[in-house]
């Protein structure tokens, strides 16, 4: 697998680092097509939140546990897809390593969130807390597009900005867990790794 310098190159916040880069271009490429795959058997879908708007974020999930989100149940963690009823696919073991690598080699992720974005797909701030056990970190990684990605401290307060390329690789362990973030757009153009364009990001978890 490809390796990078030893520590993260940036730490905005407090348990909040940035490998830009992390994956090179054949990396890239590979976790796309092994996403693309499964995306197959778990196509993905616009959920629709408790007070029924749809988002403009396409997602799906891979691992035991996906993250859904409907009109009725509100949100949560499931064993299968929605419209599918299916388990979710594995999670390709290059996320595997890279979390086992930046995250916690003693507790793997148990699910996989899969944002897909359009041109025009934005999230707003939110905080992440669905999950079972709020001390276990999340890893991002971007690919496509670069995202303009928006993050502040969990009470509330200013919030900074950070652009997320294809490649980037994001921890959020310790104070940073709670952080109020978002994506408020994406720059169209930037990257030729997803053919039409837009963002695909991988979020690892530990949900259960
Ligand atoms: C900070 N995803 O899936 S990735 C999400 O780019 C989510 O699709 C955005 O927010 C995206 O929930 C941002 C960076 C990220 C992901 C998870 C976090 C930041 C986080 C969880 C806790 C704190
Ligand atoms: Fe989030």
């Amino acid at each position: 697998m490809t390796e990078s310098p030893a520590g993260p190159a940036l730490e905005p916040l407090p348990g909040l680092k940035l490998w830009p880069g992390r994956l090179d271009a054949a990396a890239q490429a590979a976790l796309r097509d092994a996403v693309r795959v499964a995306l197959g058997t778990a196509p993905p879908y616009r959920p629709v939140t408790p007070c029924g708007r749809p988002m403009s974020v396409r997602m799906s999930n891979l691992g035991p546990l996906g993250w859904v989100a409907d009109r009725s149940g509100g949100y949560r963690y499931q064993q299968t897809h929605p419209a599918t009823g299916r388990p979710w696919p594995p999670i390709p073991p290059l996320l595997l390593d890279l979390w086992a690598n930046h995250a916690d080699p003693d507790r793997p992720p148990d699910a996989c969130l899969v944002n897909l974005y359009g041109t025009d797909a934005r999230m707003g701030l939110h905080q992440d807390r669905d999950e079972a056990d709020l001390t276990a970190p999340v890893l991002s990684v971007s690919l496509g597009d670069t995202a303009l990605f928006r993050f502040g401290p969990a009470e509330g307060g200013p919030t900074r900005s950070l652009r997320l390329a294809s490649g980037d690789v994001l921890l959020l362990s310790g104070p940073a867990r709670l952080c109020r973030h978002g994506i408020d757009r994406l720059l169209p153009g930037s990257s030729r790794l997803l053919p039409g364009g837009g963002r695909l990001n991988l979020t690892l978890r530990r949900a259960g």
